[in-house]
């Protein structure tokens, strides 16, 4: 997919995206999706975190999770970039079986698009998890330490105060 004149923006925003998977060799999913974003056409990657591992947040009858954050810059507005994570979430074989929270293979979501608020049917943004969440925290802390999660405070200031829950990063 191309993305049309009406998909992108005249100035580059700079996102951050949190990438997780359990299922169907972990690391290897989270690798080869960071490889297929910084691909995306109108998609450049500034930075990449260690890769994690975290305990299930949600249903615990699921494997761990492996996690990274990426940030990146795009002219891509926000809703052509969704379409393309998803397209790359289900190549990666992603399957929606309704259970919130449940086992996937690969799943991308938009922690932040530049300073956008964003709340439609299909994209919050900031993402409402980010400030509760080590295993986004602690990975954005090695790449945008002093970031602003709008209305909450700095990433490292969040993360001083978030129980790390067994996430380790791997080597
Ligand atoms: N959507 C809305 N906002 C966004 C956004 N900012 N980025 C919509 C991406 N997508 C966004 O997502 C459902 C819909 O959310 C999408 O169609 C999109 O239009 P989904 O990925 O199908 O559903 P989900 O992921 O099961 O639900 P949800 O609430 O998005 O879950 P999260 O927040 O993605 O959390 N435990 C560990 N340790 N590590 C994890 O990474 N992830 C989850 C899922 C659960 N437990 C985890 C982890
Ligand atoms: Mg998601």
């Amino acid at each position: 997919m191309t993305p049309s004149l009406s998909e992108t923006t005249a100035d580059a925003t700079l996102v951050y995206l949190g990438l997780g998977s359990n299922l169907a060799d972990p690391v290897g999913q989270i690798k080869s999706a960071r490889h297929a974003i910084a691909q995306i056409p109108g998609v450049e990657e500034l930075a990449c975190s260690s890769l994690y591992r975290s305990l299930p947040m949600g249903p615990q009858d699921q494997p761990d999770y492996i996690n990274a954050v990426m940030a990146i810059s795009t002219r891509l507005s926000p809703s052509a970039l969704l379409h393309y994570l998803q397209a790359i979430e289900k190549a990666h074989g992603r399957e929606r079986k309704g259970q919130r929270w449940g086992a996937r293979t690969l799943d991308v979501d938009i922690l932040l698009y530049g300073g956008q608020s964003i709340d439609s049917p299909d994209l919050i943004v900031p993402h409402p998890g980010i400030a509760e969440r080590s295993f986004v925290l602690l990975p954005l802390s090695e790449i945008a330490p002093q970031l602003v999660i709008p209305g909450k405070g700095t990433v490292i200031d969040l993360l001083v105060n978030c129980p790390l829950l067994g996430l380790q990063r791997l080597d």
